[in-house]
């Protein structure tokens, strides 16, 4: 196998034990190959020079970590401004919370030209680069502007949104010309690769090639789904551990009379929070049953809040759990739990494994991998039930699921009453058929599949 140049914003450290399955299963791969893991260091330089950065490189085994620092200046308009300000909202459908005024692509091309300038001297002729996200999607063309013919793929954790919608984003011809410069775009689902496909055919006039190529001024990408996993045996072991057990025992036992029922994410505007925790306060109203019994416990992990956004979303998901809890609560039983903290990972698998029904219910995700991790950490006598939104990557994949609108509340709240209903027979059934396909397409299918389409990929002459 030739070297692996992995480049994403943020490295996690392949040295800690903490990092999560997408961590393990690229430094597998880096180890493999004594590869390069690349990206921004985490730093930022107060008075430092937009477009300059300094260099730090380390060694974690065979794996060699090179990261860059950014000034403010380019942190803010590279990272905060154009990826999480415009990009993360457009590609979640999202228009209405887009800031197209704030001015970051300037910052968003010149970081990614440094990325490439400073990458582009560590290159091997050989080497296999594999590119992440958003952040990046210009890195190649980049390179490929400084004579790189390396074969180069993509991946975007994140959706990708329908033609029209992609549109609305001033700089979207150049955005998705430069997707051009790859040899392998992969995405999360099925339905993103039709939006991109067809947004190439409208758009940019590209023409269909072959089995997944397609064909535009004079450059052919491969575009196709690697729906992203995790690592199930690397789940179950951290389930098997004391943390894991101990969180579990402790939530059996101070719920041992009631339901419990769990969701666990960044506190993001794509999650669809405010609209899961009406749905829970319609749970309540519906079925009154549930009174007194049925838990929610949400993490909400803090995430980006220098975002405007973020903020105003954290004041709404506030307001909305006092209000639940007064409305409902008894001095004995209060229905929300609702927690903006960071829980640590290894505890994760208990809290997952003692919840009747997990939520997972974003109103647009690329993926997510907690629908995958609940499945992974259920006891497959007597697991619980997933009730997941169709807008979810994973709904292609977890059919077996309960699939919801999770702007239809009331609707939601009558799949989620099913959930807690269900016969132990159809709980198995679903488990078993849920847990077969995460188990198949795991993250080290996921990594292999695209590493293998990439490497069987001609060598891109037409590219630079
Ligand atoms: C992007 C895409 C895609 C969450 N809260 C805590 C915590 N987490 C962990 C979960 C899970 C991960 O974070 C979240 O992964 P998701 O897939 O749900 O979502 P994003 O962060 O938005 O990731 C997504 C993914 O990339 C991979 O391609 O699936 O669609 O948006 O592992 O467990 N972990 C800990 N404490 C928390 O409080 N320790």
């Amino acid at each position: 196998m030739p070297r692996l140049v992995v480049v994403s914003n943020r490295l996690a450290d392949p040295r800690k034990t903490a990092a999560g399955g997408l961590a393990v299963a690229l430094r597998q791969a880096l180890e493999a190959s004594g590869g390069l893991w690349f990206g921004w260091s985490g730093r930022i330089t107060e008075n430092g020079t937009p477009g300059e950065g300094e260099v730090t490189r380390q060694q974690a085994g065979a794996v060699q970590l090179v990261t860059v620092d950014l000034s403010r200046e380019d942190h803010n308009s590279y990272y905060e401004r154009y990826s999480n300000g415009v990009l993360w909202p457009v590609f979640h459908y999202r228009l209405d919370l887009a800031d197209f005024d704030a001015n970051g692509i300037a910052g968003y091309r010149r970081v990614n030209q440094m990325f490439a300038h400073k990458l582009k001297a560590l290159l091997r002729p050989d080497d296999l680069i594999w590119v992440h996200d958003y952040h990046l999607i210009p890195l190649a063309a980049e390179l490929r502007a400084m004579g790189c013919t390396q074969r180069m793929g993509f991946f975007l954790h994140i959706p990708l949104p329908p033609p029209l919608m992609l549109a609305a984003l001033p700089e979207h011809d150049w955005l998705v010309r430069s997707l051009f410069a790859y040899d392998l775009v992969g995405l999360q689902s099925e339905t993103d690769v039709t939006h991109l496909t067809r947004y190439a055919a409208a758009e940019l006039g590209a023409e269909a090639a072959g089995a997944h190529g397609w064909r535009a001024f004079g450059k052919t990408l491969q575009v196709r789904a690697f729906p992203i996993g995790i690592d199930v045996d690397e789940f179950q072991a951290l389930a098997k551990g004391r943390d894991a057990q101990d969180m579990y025992e402790q939530l059996r036992r101070d719920y041992a009379r009631r339901r419990l029922l769990v969701g666990v994410e960044r506190l993001d505007y794509s999650k669809g929070l405010p609209q899961r925790l009406k749905t829970f306060r319609t749970l309540l109203q519906n079925y009154p049953e549930n009174q007194g019994s049925a838990t929610l416990i949400q993490i909400a992990s803090p995430s980006r809040e220098s975002v405007d956004a973020y903020a105003a979303l954290r004041t709404e998901l506030e307001s909305l759990s006092g209000a639940i809890n007064s409305e409902y609560g008894e001095l004995d039983w209060m229905p929300l739990r609702y927690i903006h903290r960071n829980v640590a990972r290894k505890r994760l698998p208990g809290m997952y494994r003692a919840a009747a029904v997990a939520l997972v219910t974003p109103l647009r995700d690329g993926m997510n991998l907690v629908a995958k991790e609940y499945v992974a950490s259920q006891d497959p006598q007597d697991p619980g039930v997933l009730v997941l939104s169709r807008f979810a990557g994973a709904a292609e994949q977890m059919a077996e699921a309960l699939l919801v609108n999770p702007y239809d509340t009331a609707r939601t709240a009558e799949a989620i009453q099913r959930a807690l209903q269900m016969p132990l027979a159809e709980r198995q059934q679903r488990h078993q058929a849920l847990l077969a396909r995460i188990r198949t397409h795991d993250v080290h299918w996921w990594r292999e599949s695209f590493l293998n389409a990439l490497q069987q990929i001609q060598t891109s002459e037409d590219k630079a």
